[in-house]
Parts: C-alpha cells; structure tokens; sequence
C-alpha cells in the first residue's frame, strides 16, 4: 500500500502559464502523465503574478507558490529566457520584456540583433535556460529542475517554428535554428525539454496511485 499524507496526492495538475507556445509545448511533453492538465484559462480568477525575482529560480519558484496558493491545486510554473554571455547575460530574466512590452518577439529579436552586431562572430554563443518548479495546493515547493540548451545567435531570422527568440536561436551541429527544426527537433533538445525531463520522476511520485 501507498502511504499518502492528506492533501498530497496529485490527481491534477495546472499549467501555471500564460504564454500560450510554452502552454503548448508543455502539454506536449507531459502528455504520458496519466492525469488531465488543466491550465490558467480554466480559472478566471487567477492573479496575475509579477515578477519580481532576478534569477530564474526566484520567478519560477515566485510563479508556482503563489498560483498554487491561490487556486488550492497543483501547479507547474517555468521561468524561462535566453542568455547571451557577450552581452552580459541579457536579455536574461527579461527575455520577455528585453525591447519594452512583454512578448513582443520580433522587436525583442531586432533588440538582440542590434545589441549583438559588434560582437565577433566566435563569440555569439548564447543558452536557453529553463528552470521548473512545482508546487502543492498549499504553496509548497516539492521540486524544482533545471534544462538547458545551447547554440549561438544567428545573423538574421530564419525559419517560421516555435516562438520567441527561436528564428535567431541556431543549433551549431545542425546549422539550422528551432525556426527551421521541426518541432519534433525542439521537443528532444530544449531546455524545457530537458527541464521538464528531470521533473517527471518527482511528479510521478505524487500521483494518487489508488484512483480509480
Ligand atoms: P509566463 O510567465 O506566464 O510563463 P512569459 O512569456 O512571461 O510567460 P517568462 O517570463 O519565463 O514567461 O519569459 C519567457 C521569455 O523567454 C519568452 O517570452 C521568450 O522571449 C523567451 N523564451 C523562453 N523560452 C523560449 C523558447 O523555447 N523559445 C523562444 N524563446 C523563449
């Protein structure tokens, strides 16, 4: 028999995003989970969280405590973005804001190409990171999980998939960007592939395993 404590079982789980690509792309790699994944369009009244962290670690863990707490369910949150060494790090924690408006991806993708364009080509090597936390109804952290992947920054956009900085994003040994990689490529190597990956065992642990 499974010895549970009160509250701990997960017999669903939110999504605890409003960017619909991630939204999409999560759905697609928990799809094995043999639990339905509801999302934030199903509760009307979630808050809006901000984001007020300054590591990734901080606004994920920020996202899913206070999702969780408020809506008394299970919740996967992610904080993601791109990191461009050359460039100090940006655009960072405010990958989705680096041109002014949140999830303005081409002027966020012109912003980078401006920055970057005195860089020397060797030098134009940036990451994904990916970091995932989830939390239980009560708001407290259970597991947190790290992805990433790497590439380097092409000279202009090329190719029409995913979203975000994904037309600029070039995976070296391919040559081609997520832009141009099918979605398939992007499930196997990205850092929310990777991160997502790593917190499956954890969530696996807190199925009810005595539902019907
Ligand atoms: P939530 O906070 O509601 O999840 P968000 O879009 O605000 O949505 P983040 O604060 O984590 O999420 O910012 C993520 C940004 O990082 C996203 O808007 C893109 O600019 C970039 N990004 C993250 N993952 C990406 C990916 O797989 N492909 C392209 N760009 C990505």
């Amino acid at each position: 028999m499974v010895m549970v404590m009160n509250g701990e079982r997960m017999t669903r789980l939110v999504l605890g995003t409003r960017n619909p690509h991630k939204l999409a792309e999560l759905r697609e790699l928990l799809r094995d989970l043999p639990i339905p994944l509801l999302d934030l369009s199903q509760f009307p009244l979630a808050p809006q969280v901000e984001e007020t962290g300054s590591t990734f670690h901080e606004n994920a863990t920020i996202k899913a405590i206070t999702l969780a707490r408020a809506l008394g369910e299970w919740v996967l949150a992610e904080d993601s973005g791109l990191v461009v060494p050359a460039l100090g790090g940006e655009p960072g924690v405010h990958s989705a804001v680096y041109a002014g408006r949140h999830g303005d991806d081409a002027a966020n993708n012109a912003l980078l190409l401006e920055r970057i364009a005195q860089v020397p080509d060797e030098k134009r090597e940036a990451f994904y990171v990916c970091v995932a936390v989830l939390a239980d109804p009560l708001g407290t952290v259970r597991a947190q999980t790290e992805g990433h992947c790497h590439g380097r920054i092409a000279k202009q956009a090329r190719g029409q998939h995913g979203f975000g900085y994904d037309p600029l994003f070039e995976i070296p040994e391919y040559h081609r960007t997520f832009g141009e990689l099918s979605p398939l490529a992007k499930r196997v190597l990205s850092h929310r592939a990777r991160a997502v990956e790593k917190l499956l065992p954890h969530l696996r642990r807190f199925l009810d395993t005595t539902a019907p």
